[in-house]
């Protein structure tokens, strides 16, 4: 019986995560995934530790048995993006808010400890100040930012009126090795790291100008182990910004990769995106102090190990 499970183990960041429980000492983990935005090839290095099931989310008896004996879920399986809510909102409606609702109850009749949930930065919207904490007024611009949010409320509530321990980390625009560039809608750095060893120009949406607090994908997972150990007293049914406090605007990104390079593409600029936030910093005092995060890769560190991934997994 595994101890874990992780739903979208097959992503990107589930993947890392699933690596990262092995590292941390958990004999087998156990993924759900239906494989729309995964790949089981995400999972090649760790396959002999996994037991993975194809299952969605909106599924709760296949859930339910999934979850039997399972002590902590990680919830990442969603359907991610902005411009991918707005240009399609019901599947993204469905799996992010009902899929949601699924694995909190499929959680609570299975008997699971602790959710340990991926919520999004989205949820902040434009904020006056910056960095944005965990205080602050939320003012999601999207459905996909709605929808994240109301995932914490659930979470929160499943805490408060079920029991079930639960901890939601904000994530802020995580990059690494194995995000998908495939899609239109796949994230910025990832569309980067393409047409840079493409030598193509990649297209920014607006001036450039818009800052995000990119956060390496090894810190995300850190935080997560680190969020299925806190306290329950200190931590349950709360939620934390997963970021790594810095902010970089996408102009000095893609001048930061450039050098690193050492080429000059320059950009083409296209309009701006609907439901796009400017700017994105998160405040981690809340995270350092009741959770012990503790970023480890400067974002050029973070870059050039993400960038080494892309050039030899041509
Ligand atoms: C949001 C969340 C992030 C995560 C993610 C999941 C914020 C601040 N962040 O990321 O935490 O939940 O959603 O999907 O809400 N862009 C271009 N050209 C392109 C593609 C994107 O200029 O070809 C711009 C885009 O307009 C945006 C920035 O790059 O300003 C980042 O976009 P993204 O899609 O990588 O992530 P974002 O910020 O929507």
């Amino acid at each position: 019986m595994n101890r874990h499970l992780v739903t979208g183990g097959a992503g990107f960041i589930g993947s890392a995560l699933v690596r990262g429980l092995l590292r941390d000492g958990a004999s087998r983990v156990t993924v759900v995934d239906n494989l729309l935005t995964g790949n089981e090839r995400n999972l090649d290095e760790v396959r002999d530790s996994v037991d993975f099931l194809n299952v969605d989310i909106r599924d709760y008896n296949a859930l339910r048995k999934a979850m039997d004996g399972v002590e902590v879920v990680f919830h990442e399986a969603a359907i991610p993006s902005v411009p991918r809510s707005i240009h399609d909102p019901v599947p993204s409606h469905d799996v992010n808010v009902n899929g949601t609702f699924n694995v909190l109850r499929a959680a609570k009749d299975s008997g699971v400890r602790r959710v340990v949930y991926a919520a999004s930065s989205s949820c902040y919207g434009d904020t006056l100040v910056l960095p944005k904490v965990e205080t602050m007024q939320t003012n999601p611009k999207s459905p996909y930012a709605a929808q994240k949010l109301m995932g914490e409320y659930y979470m929160s509530v499943w805490a408060s009126c079920f029991g079930l321990e639960t901890v939601s980390i904000r994530y802020f625009n995580v990059f690494g090795p194995r995000q998908d560039p495939t899609s239109p809608y796949s994230g910025i750095l990832s569309l980067f790291m393409t047409a840079l060893l493409d030598r193509r120009s990649p297209t920014l949406f607006g001036d450039g100008g818009q800052s995000r607090d990119f956060t390496f994908v090894e810190d995300v997972v850190a935080l997560n182990l680190k969020a299925a150990k806190a306290p329950a007293e200190v931590v349950s049914g709360k939620v934390y910004n997963g970021g790594n406090g810095g902010r970089i605007t996408l102009n000095e990104a893609w001048s930061l990769l450039q050098g690193i390079e050492r080429v000059s593409i320059p950009p083409v600029y296209g309009p701006p995106r609907e439901g796009d936030v400017r700017d994105s910093q998160a405040d981690t005092v809340a995270a350092v102090r009741d959770l012990g995060h503790s970023p480890q890769y400067t974002f050029e560190e973070g870059m050039r190990l993400t960038l080494e991934w892309y050039r030899n997994s041509r």
